[in-house]
């Protein structure tokens, strides 16, 4: 889609210029200029000031070389990122992601993401991600702990309490968050909240693990509730069977839906009768296993090859939970073909602009990554809270948090898009509230 505005016209094409090769970077950045079209044509203040110009462009990106040494006494050397994009509003904060596919592009556009999501929070928290190709499948307890230590023997430096703080992302949960965190610790013999996703014994918060999961169940609820609909009821089809998936399955049937569908990169589940999460946490956090494993358990069920299937199993209510572009234009037609009437993504942007698109105009509802899966960080940000005060709340009371600030970040989104003009569109209301906040701020302070 071309811009009507001059202004954002040129801007987008600058970024594509600056960051060749990178797609999901323009993807990203495209994704918000174009919500932003009417803000701009109401403040042109935000365009004169610079502060657009500024928000698409890193503060600092760090690249880094990450030398370990594997089981079998060989050299590996991969690549470490860290994206230190926004910290008009606080320190910079995300999460980090180990997986073969990770390059420069990647990390750029979910740190991009991550100004707006930590934003949309109503806390404190500026944009950054990281991560490296490292990939985790495969290796040894001993391998991941010599690459970790050795990420943060450098990423140490770069990083604080109240100057950069990461958490977990794709393959990056507690384990790897344990051996960052005791790197970190016996280099700079300091005990600080510098990581969230800590475990329960060394500062870490009750209710981050199931943060993201179940804030998006939450957001997902306000949205339905809008609507009329409800999860009571609804066969639910989550893909993706790591942290945002198991806790999205753990609350989306609490509220009584039926979840019949759950995937890794290798392929599917189908278990019309409901799946048995027990054996899916089993199977992914204990002994870390291919999903395919499920079915000898569950005979039952059927086991397909390939992750795209997923989504020509009718349902209600769809929650993309593993990685971006995950729906493009085919699957989101076989969605809205077999009836689907609403999307959360639990994902980063999960969907492509042809799908958007897509259950856009098919009215299919649709809660934007950014605002949905806001709460796993919303959730990392009240960790730090609890660290700084050196208290720890309970989990109901962490819970309950999370619950309203899911509940606000709804309500800010769908009041953002009315106000300009485009009443039930989360995607610009999403990109709207988000950005409002970080550009007042980057006003205030003049050309920094
Ligand atoms: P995990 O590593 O715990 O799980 C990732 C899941 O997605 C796995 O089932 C994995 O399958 C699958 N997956 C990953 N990459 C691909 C791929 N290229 N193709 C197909 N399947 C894939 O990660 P999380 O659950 O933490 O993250 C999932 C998504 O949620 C990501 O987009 C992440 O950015 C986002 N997110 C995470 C938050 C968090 O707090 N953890 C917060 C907000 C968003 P396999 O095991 O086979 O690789
Ligand atoms: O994409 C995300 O918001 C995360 N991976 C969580 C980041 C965090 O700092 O908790």
């Amino acid at each position: 889609m071309a811009f009507n505005n001059q202004y954002l016209e040129e801007l987008m094409e600058k970024v594509i210029a600056r960051n060749p090769g990178e797609p999901e970077f323009h993807q990203a950045v495209r994704e918000v200029l174009e919500s932003l079209e009417p803000v701009i044509d109401a403040h042109p203040e935000y365009v004169t000031s610079g502060v657009l110009a500024e928000l698409v462009e890193p503060e600092r990106i760090i690249k880094f070389r990450v030398p370990w040494v594997d089981d079998s006494g060989k050299v590996q050397v991969n690549r470490g990122f860290r994206v230190q994009f926004n910290s008009a509003i606080g320190p910079y904060k995300g999460g980090l992601r180990f997986h073969p596919s990770v390059y420069e592009g990647i990390i750029k556009f979910l740190g991009f993401e991550q100004i707006f999501k930590n934003s949309l929070t109503g806390l404190p928290i500026g944009g950054g991600k990281g991560g490296s190709d490292f990939d985790p499948k495969g290796k040894s307890d001993a391998e991941v702990m010599r690459f970790c230590q050795s990420f943060m023997t450098e990423l140490y430096r770069h990083i604080g309490a109240d100057v950069d703080v990461p958490a977990g992302d794709i393959g990056v949960g507690g384990r790897e968050i344990g051996y960052l965190f005791g790197q970190y610790k016996r280099i700079t013999k300091e005990y600080t909240g510098v990581l969230t996703g800590k475990g329960l014994s060394y500062g870490g918060s009750l209710a981050r693990r199931e943060a993201t999961g179940y804030g998006l169940c939450y957001f997902v609820r306000e949205m339905l509730a809008d609507a009329g609909l409800s999860f009571d009821g609804a066969r639910v089809v989550i893909s993706g069977s790591g942290n945002v998936a198991i806790y999205a399955c753990e609350k989306a049937t609490s509220f009584g839906a039926r979840v019949v569908a759950m995937s890794d990169s290798n392929g599917y589940i189908y278990d019309k009768n409901g799946i048995d999460l027990d054996t899916i946490k089993r199977l992914k956090e204990v002994e870390r296993k291919r999903i395919r494993e499920y079915v000898t358990v569950h005979p039952e069920a059927e086991y397909h090859e390939g992750c795209a299937g997923i989504y020509t199993i009718p349902c209600d209510i769809a929650l993309p939970c593993a990685t971006q572009n995950e729906i493009n234009a085919e699957a989101a037609a076989a969605l809205i073909a077999n009836g689907c009437r609403a999307v959360g993504e639990g994902a980063n942007m999960p969907s492509t602009p042809e799908a958007v698109h897509a259950f856009q105009k098919a009215g299919v509802l649709f809660a934007p990554a950014k605002a949905a899966n806001a709460g796993g960080v919303a959730t990392s940000a009240l960790e730090m809270s609890q660290n700084s005060m050196r208290y720890a709340w309970t989990f109901e009371e962490v819970d309950q948090k999370l619950h309203d600030i899911m509940v606000g970040i709804y309500r800010n989104a769908s009041a953002a898009a009315e106000k300009y003009g485009m009443k039930g569109n989360l995607v610009a209301g999403a990109n709207i509230a988000g950005f409002l906040k970080v550009a007042d701020a980057m006003l205030a302070y003049g050309v920094v």
